[in-house]
């Protein structure tokens, strides 16, 4: 049987990473619903993300978005991130919002532009000098949306040059996280669509990159779990984008729309080591509440990865492993099922008062008052935003 108190010892080094847009308006194209009290610069963020951290215990840092979060005193940001009990994580480069980047990016045909991406994302390594982060998130938007339009073959030349460079700059124990997407903004092909391409990448490159797998960033049907498990014994899994959709980058609440195929990608990090604190792994989530309150949304989605994270701990590996070895199918999986079908959150509930922390996160959070001070107090000044 599963040692809950085994559990709760790996739960209390869980660490999940708030992505710092999430704070700040954000919607589709159709449509960006602006929210009341929404941060109007990343030091309201910080202190929004502070408040995950203050009733979950386990988001102590947050993500920045640079230029979203683009400040002219990083070294006074990370105090302010200190101040609040948390700290700088992930940065992530942005070359997808300007017209010059509308065939590419680093991948352009332009040598021209492709300096000029190659420049933002030198530069981002400079901020995370600065701040201190461990991890430079690469994703790029570049892609074709006709056939012919450009070289396939061209264009994955042009992406290993810059990635060659960007690698060549880091230094410390910085590392550069490479994110695929299948997908949009480009509609035929995307330069680094798969995990595949990704892994393939960080190969050439080095120790240094990792893999990025983005929950929602793959075709309809496809078993994450098993990338992750890939990923892991090649040494590859640098870090999750934690979300989740029902048809394609939703952007959703983590485990709201897959609750399982999340217990799924976490039994495979459990597995594959990656629960360990020093495997290196970031979880980080990506979403964006564009209908629901900001802060409750990131507060449910770590309570969502936590409860995940405890079924797959209480999971009974001994007898798994048993039931496996003599190819007993359905006791394999009801023991797998089992861990899946406990009920969790006493266990959690437990596990935050031991922390000192009010069993309820969600509960403590709404009764705090911050969610009607906050309306009260930013009013003027530019609501955060994508800034599309
Ligand atoms: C791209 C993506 C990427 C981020 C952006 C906010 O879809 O997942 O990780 O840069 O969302
Ligand atoms: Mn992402």
């Amino acid at each position: 049987m599963a040692d809950r108190e085994a559990a709760k010892q790996i739960l209390r080094t869980q660490r999940i990473e708030l992505p710092s847009w999430a704070f700040g308006n954000s919607g589709t194209r159709f449509k960006v619903f602006a929210q009341p009290g929404v941060p109007r610069d990343p030091f309201e963020k910080i202190a929004d993300a502070a408040q995950v951290h203050a009733f979950t215990g386990a988001a102590p840092s947050i993500a920045l978005h640079i230029p979203w979060d683009k400040v002219e005193d990083y070294g006074k940001l990370a105090a302010a991130a200190a101040d609040a009990g948390i700290a700088l994580g992930t940065i992530n480069a942005n070359v997808f919002q300007d017209d010059d980047y509308r065939l590419g990016s680093v991948t352009n045909p332009d040598p021209r532009i492709r300096r000029k991406a190659l420049d933002h994302l030198l530069e981002c390594v400079d901020v995370m000098d600065q701040t201190g982060s461990r991890d430079l998130k690469l994703w790029f938007s570049d892609g074709t949306n006709y056939p012919g339009q450009d070289s396939i073959r061209a264009r994955q030349d042009r992406l290993a040059e810059a990635l060659a460079a960007v690698y060549e700059r880091l230094s410390g124990d910085q590392r550069l996280i490479l994110e695929y997407k299948l997908f949009e903004p480009a509609f035929y092909t995307m330069d680094v669509p798969d995990w595949g391409t990704s892994f393939a990448h960080c190969l050439q490159l080095g120790e240094r990159a990792k893999v990025c797998v983005d929950t929602g960033h793959h075709a309809p049907g496809t078993n994450i779990e098993f990338i992750v498990a890939f990923l892991l014994r090649a040494g590859k899994l640098g870090a999750f984008d934690f979300n989740s959709r029902f048809y394609a980058d939703d952007d959703l609440i983590v485990g709201a729309a897959d609750p399982f195929q999340l217990f799924r990608i976490l039994f495979e990090v459990l597995v594959g080591g990656g629960l360990d604190p020093d495997a290196g792994i970031a979880f980080m989530l990506d979403q964006c509440h564009n209908i629901e309150p900001k802060i409750p949304g990131q507060i449910r989605s770590v309570m969502n990865v936590q409860e995940a994270t405890a079924k797959v701990l209480l999971v009974d590996r001994d007898a798994l492993a048993e039931a496996q070895a003599a190819g007993d199918v359905l006791a394999a999986n009801a023991v797998l099922m089992d861990g899946y079908n406990t009920d969790v959150r006493p266990l959690l509930a437990e596990l935050r008062e031991e922390l000192g922390l009010n069993p309820d996160p969600m509960k403590a959070y709404l009764d705090s008052g911050y969610a009607a001070r906050i309306v009260a107090e930013r009013v003027g000044g530019t609501p955060a935003g994508w800034g599309a």
